[in-house]
């Protein structure tokens, strides 16, 4: 072949790449994007809009990928995995760059993901994490240390009944079953109490996040135990829906039951500021436009951490009273 027409087929095969790059079809071999004009195209697939952390989540995300000038697809899965599974295929054949999900539940996500590496889509993985033992299925994680959050609260616990000797009977409200958070906020307060005797958790029960569950178990609680010290709340949304319940039988919450629990939302932030929520552990719904640059990165090929932790504090009810009023969700 001459000089001139190897050249010439050169030339054709880079217009090519930079024309299907330039497709929305990025799912190619990651070839950068910078200059192609390619506008790079994000699958995202929330877990529902369960609560109020999850709302702020969302918006956090569509909010920082208009921001970044990312093409978002965004599925909302209704809490369920089929649907997030669903839509991971559908991002895979729409040829996305990059795929992000929070994963309702920790567990039966490898088939799915070797289908996205088997087309050279990265992933990564935001808020929740998954149990695979294959590293090479995502590129990053980006969420809370839930292990922590769950030791937090039991500290505080610990901290607060010290003074004390009697039995200090509990009852938890756990998060989506089999979902990170639940296992590991459960895993991490029952290692704050563990070796406490007197630190009783009495029932424990899903309340799958929400408010109305959160209010439904508690009732149920409330109807069994003869006597609940302390409700610790996977998240706030259970936590006030809680509340009602224990108003409905003519408790005081955060007197009668002290009520420790997760997320830091505004709503919750009122409550405490009424002394209905003693303790509150902060879970950083914010994570949009963390998101959108660890997407840029993996999608031009740059390395990333593999996990990265969300900063995230704990608020008494002062602190909270103190936060409210510029208290983002
Ligand atoms: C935690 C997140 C949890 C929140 C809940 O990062 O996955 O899911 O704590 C939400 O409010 O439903």
């Amino acid at each position: 072949m001459s000089k001139r027409a190897a050249a010439a087929l050169a030339a054709g095969a880079m217009v090519l790449t930079l024309t299907a790059c330039g497709s929305g079809g990025g799912g190619g071999g990651g070839s950068a994007d910078k200059g192609s004009g390619h506008k790079l195209v994000l699958g995202f697939s929330q877990v529902g809009a369960e609560s109020g952390w999850r709302t702020a989540n969302t918006k956090s995300v569509q909010e920082a990928a208009k921001k970044a000038g990312i093409e978002l697809k965004f599925s909302d899965a209704q809490q369920k995995q089929e649907n997030q599974i669903k839509a991971i295929r559908s991002f895979i054949q729409q040829k996305v760059d990059v795929i992000a999900f929070s994963p309702v539940v920790e567990s039966g996500w490898d088939t799915v993901l070797k289908e996205a590496k088997d087309a050279h889509i990265p992933v990564v993985l935001t808020d929740r994490a998954v149990d695979s033992k294959d590293e090479s299925l995502y590129a990053s994680f980006l969420g809370s240390d839930f292990v922590a959050e769950g030791k937090a609260a039991g500290d505080w616990l610990v901290k607060e009944y010290a003074a004390g000797s009697g039995d200090v009977n509990i009852v938890q409200l756990e998060g989506t079953t089999g979902s990170a958070p639940a296992n590991d906020r459960k895993s991490g307060f029952a290692d704050a109490v563990k070796g406490q005797s007197r630190f009783k958790v009495v029932a424990s029960q899903t309340g799958d996040f929400t408010r109305a569950k959160g209010k439904e178990v508690m009732q149920a609680f409330l109807k069994s135990q003869p006597k609940i010290d302390v409700l610790y709340a996977h998240n706030d949304d259970m936590a006030l829906g809680a509340i009602q319940a224990i108003e409905e039988a003519g408790k005081k919450p955060g007197t009668d039951i002290k009520i420790v629990s997760v997320d830091g939302v505004k709503d919750a932030f009122t409550a405490m500021s009424q002394g209905k929520i003693n303790y509150d552990v902060e879970c950083n719904p914010l994570l949009g436009d963390q998101l959108m640059d660890l997407v840029k990165k993996v999608k031009a090929g740059e390395q990333v951490p593999r996990r990265i932790k969300t900063e995230e504090g704990t608020f008494t009810p002062e602190q909270a009273t103190a936060a409210l009023p510029n208290r983002q969700y």
